[in-house]
């Protein structure tokens, strides 16, 4: 406890003495990505600081709202970076994986100053002062929240909506593992502040594609079940994104669909992205530490919630996560 104490004095004191700041966040991001760094970067303007928001991947249509100055880059060859970058802080959101911010790491991290950390996805233990990662928060934006309240910073309506979009969409609505009580008590003060739970609801669950919608049946014709129908597994190649003209990250809540019968337990989803790299998104129900798995195919994540980047084929991946599986189910 005291630990934490002593990283949110060390990150709050950090933002309030330098004035140059990048933020970014997890390739392919998402809801919590986006609303942690829309809250961080009017935060940090709030308290008159120079703010860029650059990531590796485009964020999806329905978050765009939360890019309230419509200041959100995509880095490319083409990307025009300060010239004084040597002066800026990159402040990295929702993943502690230097190798998940894509080419901003090469690009940028190469470059900066110095950089900090604020994640909640499970990690070795760390520490060193610039990494906050509080792995039982239920999202990088629970962690901000309370980071702006002992910063004394104030949570104003575009805030609050930033960090209640990102904690709706990684507690699935208020029910994953992580949910707690003090996810309700900071949502209820987020809520006092004008945020409008069903609004947020209409623009993350009710604002897809059409080809989101046509993307969805193609992956789940796909479907087949192994260990006595417990375990799903999904298949996007990057022919399908392309065949349905949809997005890659229109995909992300595929994942969930298994896991509604009764009887599945583990949800495995294989996908490509329209490079064809191959990535294994896993999700699984009890006592199934999925994130195991991840990290022995040097990704990571959560016990019920877990990714990793494949170097081998798919067939030969699919072999192996089946076999590491397999000790849940005979
Ligand atoms: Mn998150």
């Amino acid at each position: 406890m005291n630990q934490k104490k002593g990283k949110f004095e060390y990150i709050s004191n950090f933002l309030l003495t330098n004035d140059n700041f990048i933020l970014t966040a997890h390739e392919t991001p998402d809801g919590d990505a986006i609303g942690s760094e829309s809250a961080m970067y009017c935060a940090l303007k709030a308290i008159g600081k120079n703010v860029i928001v650059i990531n590796a991947d485009l964020m999806a249509e329905k978050y765009t709202f939360l890019d309230y100055n419509n200041i959100f880059k995509v880095l490319d060859e083409s990307s025009i970076l300060p010239e004084d970058i040597g002066k800026y802080t990159l402040i990295i959101l929702d993943t502690s994986d230097v190798d998940n911010i894509g080419q901003v790491k090469d690009i940028i991290l190469s470059k900066t100053k110095n950089h900090l950390i604020i994640d909640h996805h499970e990690s070795k233990e760390n520490t060193e002062e610039n990494i906050l990662i509080i792995s039982e928060a239920s999202s990088t934006c629970e962690i901000l929240y309370q980071l702006f309240d002992y910063s004394n910073i104030e949570i104003n309506f575009n805030i609050a909506q930033a960090l209640f979009v990102g904690i709706v969409y990684d507690t699935g609505s208020f029910i994953y593992p992580k949910t707690s009580a003090k996810t309700f008590s900071i949502a209820h003060k987020l809520v006092e502040k004008g945020v409008i739970p069903n609004n947020i609801y209409g623009r993350i669950y009710e604002s897809n594609s059409v080809s989101a919608l046509q993307l969805q049946s193609k992956v789940s014709a796909s479907l087949k079940l192994y260990y006595n129908q417990h375990v799903a597994v999904q298949i996007m190649l990057k022919e399908t994104i392309k065949e349905c003209n949809a997005l890659y990250e229109e995909a992300d809540a595929i994942i969930n669909i298994p896991l509604k019968s009764k009887r599945i337990k583990v949800s495995v989803f294989f996908k490509e992205n329209t490079e064809g790299i191959l990535r294994c998104s896993m999700r699984s129900k009890g006592n199934i530490d999925v994130a195991e798995i991840a990290q022995f195919f040097n990704g990571g994540g959560h016990k019920t919630a877990a990714g990793f980047k494949s170097k081998y084929p798919l067939d030969e991946i699919m072999v192996k996560v089946l076999k590491m599986l397999e000790v849940y189910f005979i």
